[in-house]
């Protein structure tokens, strides 16, 4: 499909080396690039290990666009900026690395978006998968880039992809026998700029889909409700934490019931699993609906729900220290994913929140502080807007710090036995961190030391 092309890759994070190499062996003419000129030219050649890819760092060569046949960029690479509308001015074909990898999966592709719960999903989708075949791949956002799996897919292979808006934005024919959408609320609007273009982004997660394959949506998200019952082209079926949906898993009290559109039958109760939280119920309505629309027996996938533990940086608990229990939950990168973890702490909580600016408002976040959180530990660029608002709902208890260390040192101080100290930021942290990960895993090592 690629012998000759010459194909221009954009972002040499983990993405565009996998696509690079994935290009090779497939024997186009890679050049990688990326803007960001503090990188070194070795240092990349060393990573994608293949004397043909020509590595470019720095300000952007512009004129020779029409010298290619294929402009694939990495997730992180807005599709708005100018290097990418010079290739579309010029006629290149733009595609993500998810669309470049779809292309060579010989198997079964099941997708999973959605603003918040996409990792839990994913990762318990595979869990279930793989009990029952082998031969499954867990890829996308996760933290796996499809291009590095694609090429060890087969015929009957699963791979279960995590895809983020970012990502989606430039698929073209990537059609999943399953998709799902779990939610969508406020996120990355710097990003997507409007709500709407976000909205329809995330629904565009099945749009090449037809009747023969399945779209998972949350009955409960007004938004998706209308998708699911008056413009989605797949066979619908929903989850639910509150009702019976026209046909899928959903929550009644204690229990996980799956209705078929004509029998209903009890599946589990939510303390036989490790999760918490009505979300991560909703998580797992989800991963029930896709694996039962793959065929998967019902034992299997009860068993392996049972044995699921909750995924690093996700209301992991961390320590307890004096009598006080930390909690890391530094995936809550956004104001509705923080306001879950809140609500999941059962004893008076000292928070932790503030990053980078995403252009999110904070007023929900801050509603939801009561009846548990008793004082706001704020760090990074969207710590005054975050005081500002608190402060205008009448919570004052709340300190601004210049470091995680301070933060943590802050936290140690002022709890008392019987707290809990929660890190959900609310925000991104790519204003004084690399990742959310190293967020996460940092404040474990403070939390490890006191
Ligand atoms: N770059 C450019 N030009 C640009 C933008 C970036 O050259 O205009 C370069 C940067 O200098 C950098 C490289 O691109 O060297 C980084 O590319 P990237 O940001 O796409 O990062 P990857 O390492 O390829 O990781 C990406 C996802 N990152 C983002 O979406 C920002 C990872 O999701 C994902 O796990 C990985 O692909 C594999 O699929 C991370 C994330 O934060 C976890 N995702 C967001 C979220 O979950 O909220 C969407």
């Amino acid at each position: 499909m690629f012998n000759g092309k010459k194909v221009f890759v954009v972002g040499t994070g983990i993405s565009g080396i996998g696509a690079a190499k994935l290009l090779v062996a497939e024997h186009a003419q890679v050049v990688l690039y990326d803007g960001n000129e503090k990188l070194r030219v070795s240092d990349i050649e060393a990573k994608v290990s293949d004397k043909s890819v020509t590595v470019m760092v720095g300000s952007y060569p512009s004129g020779s666009e029409k010298d290619y046949d294929l402009l694939v960029i990495s997730p992180g690479v807005p599709v708005d900026s100018p290097l990418v509308i010079s290739f579309k001015d010029a006629g290149v074909p733009v595609w993500g690395e998810i669309e470049l990898a779809y292309h060579f999966d010989k198997g079964t592709l099941f997708a999973i978006t959605g603003t918040n719960g996409k990792t839990t999903t994913t990762a318990l989708t595979g869990q279930i998968m793989k009990a029952y075949n082998d031969e499954t791949f867990v890829v996308g956002n996760i933290g796996n880039p499809y291009t590095t799996e694609v090429s060890k897919t087969t015929a009957t292979s699963y791979t279960v992809a995590e895809i983020s808006s970012f990502q989606l934005e430039t698929i073209h024919e990537f059609k999943p026998l399953v998709s799902a959408v779990l939610n969508i609320t406020p996120d990355h609007l710097n990003r997507h700029h409007t709500m709407e273009c976000y909205i329809k982004t995330k629904e565009d997660i099945s749009m090449n889909q037809t009747k023969d394959q399945f779209c998972v949506l949350n009955y409960e998200d007004e938004v998706l409700r209308d998708y699911g019952l008056n413009h989605c082209k797949a066979s619908v079926v929903w989850f639910s934490s509150k009702e019976r949906p026209p046909k899928g898993a959903y929550v009644t009290g204690d229990e996980i019931h799956y209705y078929d559109g004509e029998s209903d039958r009890f599946l589990m109760n939510v303390h036989d699993m490790n999760l918490i939280g009505e979300h991560n119920y909703e998580n797992v309505c989800a991963a029930i609906d896709i694996t039962i629309a793959a065929g998967i027996p019902e034992d299997i996938i009860i068993h392996e729900i049972m044995r699921f533990k909750a995924v690093e940086h996700r209301i992991e608990y961390v320590a307890t220290k004096n009598d006080v229990m930390y909690y890391n939950d530094s995936k809550g990168t956004n104001p509705d994913a923080a306001i879950k973890a809140i609500k999941a702490m059962s004893r008076p909580t000292i928070l932790i929140g503030g990053g980078y600016d995403k252009g999110s408002d904070f007023d929900e976040y801050v509603k939801a502080f009561n009846p548990m959180i008793k004082k706001l530990v704020l760090m990074g660029t969207t710590a005054p807007k975050i005081a500002e608002t608190a402060k205008k709902y009448g919570f004052t208890d709340y300190v601004i710090a210049d470091s995680l260390e301070e933060v943590v040192r802050i936290c140690a101080d002022s709890a008392q036995p019987g707290d809990a100290v929660l890190l959900s930021p609310a925000c991104a942290s790519w204003d004084m961190f690399e990742s959310y990960e190293q967020r996460g895993r940092m404040f474990k090592e403070l939390v490890n030391r006191l």
